[in-house]
């Protein structure tokens, strides 16, 4: 997947014409919004198909899939027929929920993210204990593209270790959650920003700014 400027909206906005407006003010920066529970659940999983078709964008459904194989691909199925590009699932629930994530997505012609570290203080406590060895898995299935946080630069180093430089890594956390940009594309293709820019007053400057901070490190760095 490319992704315009390396950055990715996470638009939680939950009113669906706000959520519209405010990509649309920042749409001309990006190409690639994240929508997930709050939107969809209460916009609708038309949501998606409208903002593609609105806003000429890729739609990855962070959708968080973490069930059994079968209802896995009911998931996955339904998200593709609606026009997602691509949709996120977990790591945890083992090889064969996650080859059934896999399987649907090839069939539909989508991708799959594979979560293996989350960005929250909790996530310490279980997932990010298992976070290298989820990332291994998926490398052993041969999933290319992989969520990883920004809050944490050692887990996010370490998973870029292991899935290698041809993976693509997206990565949540920076802004509010308190993730940096420049350091997080050190080892992520794509940072995950939300309210940093649907919360600011101007999330037109604030995302120029931000393709500004990321463009001289570009240029500066080695
Ligand atoms: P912002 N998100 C996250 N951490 O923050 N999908 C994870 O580990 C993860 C996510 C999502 O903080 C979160 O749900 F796996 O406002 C939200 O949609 O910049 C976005 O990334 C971060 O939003």
């Amino acid at each position: 997947m490319k992704i315009k400027n390396n950055i990715i909206l996470a638009m939680d906005l939950t009113d669906p014409s706000e959520a519209l407006r405010v990509t649309g003010q920042v749409i001309d920066y990006i190409d690639t919004v994240k929508i997930g529970y709050p939107l969809v659940l209460s916009a609708g999983m038309g949501c998606i198909q409208e903002f593609k078709e609105e806003l000429q964008c890729k739609v990855i459904a962070d959708f968080k899939v973490a069930d059994i194989p079968e209802t896995n691909e009911k998931i996955c199925n339904i998200t593709f027929e609606h026009g997602a590009d691509a949709i996120i699932v977990h790591g945890f629930t083992g090889p064969d929920s996650i080859k059934a994530c896999m399987d649907a997505a090839n069939k539909k012609g989508g991708e799959i993210f594979l979560l293996v570290d989350m960005s929250h203080p909790g996530s310490g406590k279980f997932i990010g204990r298992v976070s290298e060895e989820m990332a291994r898995l998926g490398v052993q299935l041969g999933v290319e593209n992989y969520v990883a946080p920004a809050t944490k630069p050692e887990s996010l180093m370490g998973i870029r270790r292991i899935v290698g430089e041809g993976a693509f890594i997206i990565s949540p956390g920076v802004g509010f959650q308190g993730g940096e940009a420049t350091e997080t594309l050190k080892f992520a293709n794509a940072i995950i920003v939300g309210r940093t820019i649907y919360l600011s007053k101007n999330p037109r400057k604030t995302i120029e700014e931000l393709i500004k901070i990321l463009g001289d490190v570009h240029q500066t760095g080695p």
